[in-house]
């Protein structure tokens, strides 16, 4: 039986978000349908927006989705109707990467999360009768309802059954690559010093990781001194405006042996240039920053090989969902990992002004919260 729902269609960077009535598919086998409570807004869903990504518009966007578990296929064995979930990104399960627990790396990434259909491409979406573009990461989740995957619903630990859907439904992508690539990617040594630049909520999300690594110091760097004042309270030792202070002498200053981490948010290219002239031996420089598709970096060979040093693209922090999700629910309880303190929720229908808070940078991490 299909299921009708409520979502936010998205028409491109010059219309609104619209809320329109949509049905969606009887789940399959390894599907999932999920009653969304409240769903994150990252760059992403900007940059699909923006037809900045291979996404078909219109389209539902949403990928940060959390609720409650409605119907199951029949293959579904890890969660049951009534189950409190979080979703993130999709993957095969059968590729190079997938085999290794390295999902976000997966081969099949486009097909099963950015074409607006199933990745055989039947639609999962209809408005009367016709399809709309959805499986935006395997979820939709700016809606009521959204169809999901076997391996992109995660069950919600019944020690955070007291948590609720808005804090946790952002754990599924920006959160989890900043922390992740902390505390998976660059695996972060205790007592080492590392920088963090740009601090969004990916920035922030690695400052708070750094913190629970015993990264030392934490140095923020950012061009908005309320951002960094928020990495402070979260755990960076050190901050430093780019926009009014010399940033690289003053790492310099505070690390004269250089960093054994860099990590970039920001994508600008001179900016990474920079960090990696200011690694230790050793060091790696860690980048999630989206830049533009045709810039090209350029290091010096006989530092980057004499000295050992690591560069590594990172996406999604290298997360293997069903191992660090739960793990970062457990930072969170411990109150090692408050990242409720980057949230601000929004109704479902304010979807416009809660993408125009994020990107006027006047809130770190806007969170839709459904009806009922
Ligand atoms: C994604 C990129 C691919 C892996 C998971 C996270 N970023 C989304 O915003
Ligand atoms: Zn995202």
């Amino acid at each position: 039986m299909s299921t009708a729902a409520q979502a936010a269609i998205c028409y491109g960077h010059d219309h609104p978000f619209a809320i329109e009535p949509v049905t969606l598919d009887t789940p399959r086998a390894d599907e999932i349908l999920v009653r969304i409570h409240a769903c994150g807004i990252c760059h992403t869903d900007m940059a699909a927006r923006d037809r900045q990504l291979p996404t078909p518009l219109p389209m539902v966007l949403g990928h940060e989705g959390a609720g409650v578990v409605e119907a199951v296929g029949t293959g579904v064995t890890h969660v049951k109707p009534g189950d409190r979930v979080i979703m993130s990104f999709n993957s095969c399960g059968h590729c190079p990467s997938c085999e290794i627990d390295k999902p976000t790396y997966c081969y099949n990434f486009v097909p099963e999360n950015w074409i607006g259909t199933r990745a055989d491409g039947s639609p999962t979406t209809h408005q009367d009768d016709k399809p709309v573009n959805a499986n935006f990461f395997g979820q939709s989740s700016f809606a009521t309802h959204a169809l999901a995957h076997a391996r992109n619903v995660v069950k919600v630990p019944e020690s955070a059954a007291a948590v609720p859907f808005s804090t946790l439904a952002p754990l599924g992508c920006g959160l989890m690559t900043g922390s992740g690539a902390v505390l998976r990617s660059m695996n972060v040594r205790a007592g080492m010093p590392i920088a963090i630049f740009g601090t969004g909520a990916v920035g922030i999300a690695a400052v708070m990781a750094a913190k629970i690594a015993g990264a030392n110091p934490i140095i923020a760097v950012d061009v908005h001194d309320s951002r960094l004042a928020l990495a402070s309270e979260m755990g960076a030792t050190h901050t430093i405006n780019g926009r009014s202070e010399d940033a690289f002498a003053k790492i310099k200053e505070l690390c004269p042996q250089g960093l054994s981490y860099a990590f970039d948010t920001t994508g600008i290219n001179t900016l990474i240039q920079q960090a990696f002239d200011l690694l230790a031996p050793l060091g790696t420089l860690g980048i999630v920053g989206a830049s533009s598709p045709t810039d090209n970096l350029t290091f010096n060979e006989s530092s980057f090989m004499g000295g050992g040093k690591r560069v590594i693209g990172i996406l999604g922090g290298d997360s293997d969902l069903f191992g660090f999700l739960p793990d970062l629910i457990e930072h969170h309880l411990a109150g090692r990992f408050p990242h409720d303190r980057l949230i601000k929720t929004f109704p479902f229908d304010a979807i416009n002004e809660a993408f125009q808070a994020g990107e006027s940078g006047s809130v770190v991490k806007p969170v839709l919260v459904m009806p009922g």
